[in-house]
């Protein structure tokens, strides 16, 4: 990746580019996986018991300081009540450049929903031309571990079950699975890291091999100016909140 710091730091202003990346993440499922649970525990740290169902397309956002010279910006799409009617809007699909694919590890139904869903996100949505056009990156969850941890459940549905895992998440081209729990908050960090990761890994290679001029990755990455740590802070466009809900309709 290009070093947009090295080419404008300046010891007289001390300003250098972030270069700050935007990610649209799906994330999918059968109802009651837990997909809104781990959307407002990752970008809110908030859980409760009872979540009550909207309908329509919600998105919130979550900042993440990559390091020194990267932010990232992660638009997590939830479906919110469409997947009860097997139907998503095109909206929520459009411009994705990856996805988090739940399924309640408590729900054996939900496990064999799975190659359903993945099917769907295949059939409906590649990532863009610059960023070689392939399926979308996608990280299967097994979410609520916290109730199935330390059973013996003699299949997929246990987070337990590793080898079983990674085999079924090659097979099924998954990138990578963690047992998760908005529950008790585990995994939720490590999954987005991995999926990020990969994306970046993308991006990278579509700047070097030109592809992809950054700036111009509308929706899949944008550059910006800020200045440069300072006291190891990070700051830029303190406009924004680190994390905000918005809603779509479509
Ligand atoms: N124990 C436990 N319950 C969870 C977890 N995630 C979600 N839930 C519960 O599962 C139910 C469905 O969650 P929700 O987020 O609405 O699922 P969605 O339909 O996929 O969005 C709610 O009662 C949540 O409180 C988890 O990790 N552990
Ligand atoms: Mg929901």
């Amino acid at each position: 990746m290009s070093s947009p710091g090295e080419d404008t730091a300046s010891d007289e202003s001390n300003t250098r580019l972030i270069t700050q990346y935007m990610f649209k993440i799906l994330v999918i499922g059968d109802a009651g996986a837990g997909k809104t649970s781990i959307i407002k525990r990752y970008v809110s740290d908030e859980f409760a018991n009872h979540c009550k169902t909207t309908i329509g397309v919600d998105f919130a956002v979550k900042v993440i300081p990559w390091d020194d010279d990267t932010i990232v910006r992660l638009q997590l799409w939830d479906i919110a009540g469409q997947e009860r009617y097997g139907c998503l809007t095109r909206v929520y699909y459009k411009e994705a450049t990856g996805a988090l694919l739940v399924y309640d590890t408590t729900n054996r139904s939900s496990f064999s929903a799975v190659e359903k869903w993945k099917q769907d996100l295949d059939d409906k949505v590649r990532l863009p031309e610059t960023l070689g056009g392939g399926p979308l990156p996608t990280v299967l969850l097994a979410n609520k571990s916290d109730l199935t941890e330390g059973t013996h459940q003699d299949n997929c549905l246990s987070p337990t079950t590793t080898q079983r895992l990674d085999e079924y998440c090659e097979s099924q081209g998954f990138l990578a699975w963690f047992a998760t729990s908005a529950k008790v908050n585990r995994n939720l960090d490590e999954a987005a890291r991995c999926l990020v990761g990969k994306l970046l890994d993308l991006v990278q290679e579509a700047e070097q091999t030109g592809a992809l001029p950054a700036a111009a990755l509308v929706d899949g990455a944008t550059k910006s100016p800020g200045k440069g740590p300072q006291s190891g802070e990070i700051q830029v466009d303190n406009s924004s909140p680190d994390t905000y809900y918005s809603r779509c309709c479509g």
